[in-house]
């Protein structure tokens, strides 16, 4: 929902989407790059039996996943990983919390998951409109990159 409260008053440099004269209606994200994840799904032992996680990308909404990509087997963690084959994604809803996670493919158990951000488009709808934005994780060590470009 849109405030007109600080659309009446030019003089206030407003800088958040509710106060955007042409706000953006969806977001297209075109690849995501892993950049990072964390080595240990305990801190000390490998995702798997002594290799590394087999990598792929849910995008999900409460709990209803949208987007659920291919994974890269044996994905070492401090190197880039480029998700692009599933995508351009939209998303549709520029105030929704989208859940975009992490997950390690496992054959024969119950995948794991490795972490994840709760992304809200808006949130990022301001200044120059960002073609790449980063998701930065301290606690669950996790960097990624989408590649994105603004529905008006
Ligand atoms: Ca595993
Ligand atoms: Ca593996």
């Amino acid at each position: 929902m849109l405030s007109t409260a600080c659309k009446k008053d030019k003089n206030i440099d407003c800088n958040s989407f509710d106060c955007l004269d042409d706000p953006p209606i969806g977001l297209v994200i075109s690849k995501i790059v892993v950049v990072n994840y964390p080595e240990f799904v305990d801190g000390r032992n490998l995702w798997d039996s002594n290799t590394d996680a087999d990598v792929y990308i849910d995008i999900a909404v409460d709990n209803t996943i949208l987007l659920s990509t291919g994974y890269i087997e044996d994905a070492f963690p401090t190197s880039s990983h480029v998700f692009e084959n599933d995508f351009p994604f939209l998303l549709e809803e520029m105030t929704t919390d989208y859940e975009i996670d992490l997950y390690d493919y496992d054959e024969s158990s119950d995948d794991d998951w490795i972490g994840g951000f709760f992304f809200r488009p808006a949130d990022y709808a301001t200044g120059n409109f960002p073609r790449v934005i980063t998701l930065n994780g301290t606690e669950n060590q996790i960097d990624l990159e989408l590649y994105v470009s603004w529905i008006f």
